[in-house]
């Protein structure tokens, strides 16, 4: 195939493909060994969403931004929806933070102690809010909720009262906007975690009501787990409601999106892009539409703002190769019971090269063919060192 009707085909990649910036990216973390700090970090919100601004620019598709509460808190969310749009940014998901007090050491919204959960419900209302207050229409929640030990507390009274709880929070939900449900299999409990798996997500956004979904973090499964089945399935089911794109080797690496196994986030893409295009199944069309492409990364070592950019072409990557995929023939080689052919139809789009075909879309739409090197190239790194000495450099 020639590169022109390749960038005819993947064209999606940078013209429809919505991808959202954590604002925790661009700071300081570490592992729980050390925080190694980098020159030119983020000092506050403000800072952080210039970064945000700095990758939609390179980039062109990375224009929302999430948010983490406390982490990104101001005493006036309207001055920051307008920095935000001053950036060309829109604020994304809300993020709720119920695993920094010590009043959740036994669990946030399952934790056996009223008066913790009472905390949690007040503080994740208040995101609400904020989702109205910054005109966003995601509120995500993931719960560090579990338990250590057999018999430390009741399995199934905390699972009652996970529903309880987030039943409240559901009711607090601006107009159009959805909550979203994250699970993670273990950490920091490591014995039982509250909403663990899929399969536990699912079934407790299916007691609150239509608005709420399962977000898929690529980090938050065993090792071998078959991740396109799930995002297939919830596609499926219509509740799949956003990514949080990372890598792993081993568990919740956070690492690039696609640096360690570049082929599972193209299966992923292979799914979105099936449903996307499936006009025969709308609810699963809708859903996919609607899915958020959000990144949660953390960049421990490497310089961040050129591995945020890395990330976003990663997934360009992945996107384009998917879209590359002859359905059709997909389709008839599936119907027919075609294994080695459906198989190679799915090699054969993986195999090819699209980056000089996304370099082509990028020069067209006066974007750099190489956000990356673009980048790099700019000075800005530098300038921004320069610039940010001094006060506190923002980290976890
Ligand atoms: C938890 O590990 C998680 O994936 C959640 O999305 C948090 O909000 C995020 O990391 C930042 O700690
Ligand atoms: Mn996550």
């Amino acid at each position: 195939m020639q590169t022109a009707e390749i960038a005819d085909r993947i064209a999606w990649a940078v013209d429809g493909l919505e991808v959202e910036i954590p604002t925790w990216g661009f700071v300081n973390t570490g592992t729980r060994f050390r925080v190694f700090p980098q020159a030119g970090v983020p000092r506050d919100v403000t800072e952080k969403l210039e970064d945000a601004g700095a990758v939609a620019r390179y980039t062109g598709v990375a224009k929302r931004v999430a948010i983490h509460i406390p982490w990104d808190r101001t005493d006036d969310w309207g001055a920051l929806r307008a920095t935000a749009a001053g950036h060309g940014l829109a604020i994304g998901a809300v993020n709720s933070n119920t695993f920094q007090d010590e009043a959740y050491r036994l669990g946030s919204l399952c934790s056996p102690f009223p008066a913790s959960r009472r905390m949690a419900v007040e503080h994740i209302v208040e995101c609400c809010a904020i989702v109205a207050a910054t005109g966003s229409d995601v509120l995500k929640v993931w719960l560090a909720d579990g338990t250590n030990y057999p018999g430390q507390d009741d399995l199934r009274d905390r699972r009652r009262r996970l529903v309880e709880t987030l039943t409240e929070v559901y009711a607090a939900l601006p107009p159009g906007a959805r909550l979203v449900l994250e699970y993670k299999l273990f950490e920091p409990s490591f014995y039982a975690t509250d909403v663990a798996d899929w399969g536990q997500a699912l079934s407790v956004v299916r007691r609150l009501g239509e608005r709420a979904s399962v977000c898929v973090d690529i980090g938050h499964h065993a090792p071998s787990v078959n991740i396109e089945q799930i995002v297939a399935s919830l596609l499926a089911e219509g509740r799949l409601g956003a990514f949080d794109l990372n890598d792993k080797q081993y568990g919740d690496d956070d690492l690039i999106v696609g640096s360690i196994d570049p082929y599972r986030l193209f299966r992923i893409c292979h799914e979105m892009v099936g449903a996307l295009r499936d006009d025969e199944d709308p609810a699963a069309q809708r859903c996919a539409r609607e899915t958020v492409w959000m990144l949660d990364q953390c960049h421990n070592l490497e310089p961040k703002l050129p591995a945020i950019i890395r990330s976003v072409m990663n997934l360009q990557e992945a996107v384009a190769k998917a879209l590359l995929v002859d359905r059709d023939a997909l389709l008839a080689a599936q119907r027919a019971g075609d294994i080695l052919g459906g198989n190679a139809i799915l090699a054969d789009a993986y195999a090819t090269d699209v980056r000089p075909a996304l370099a082509e879309l990028r020069t067209a739409r006066g974007l750099p063919a190489s956000p990356f090197r673009a980048y790099l190239a700019s000075g800005e790194e530098e300038r921004r060192a320069t610039a940010r000495v001094g006060g506190n450099a923002a980290s976890w």
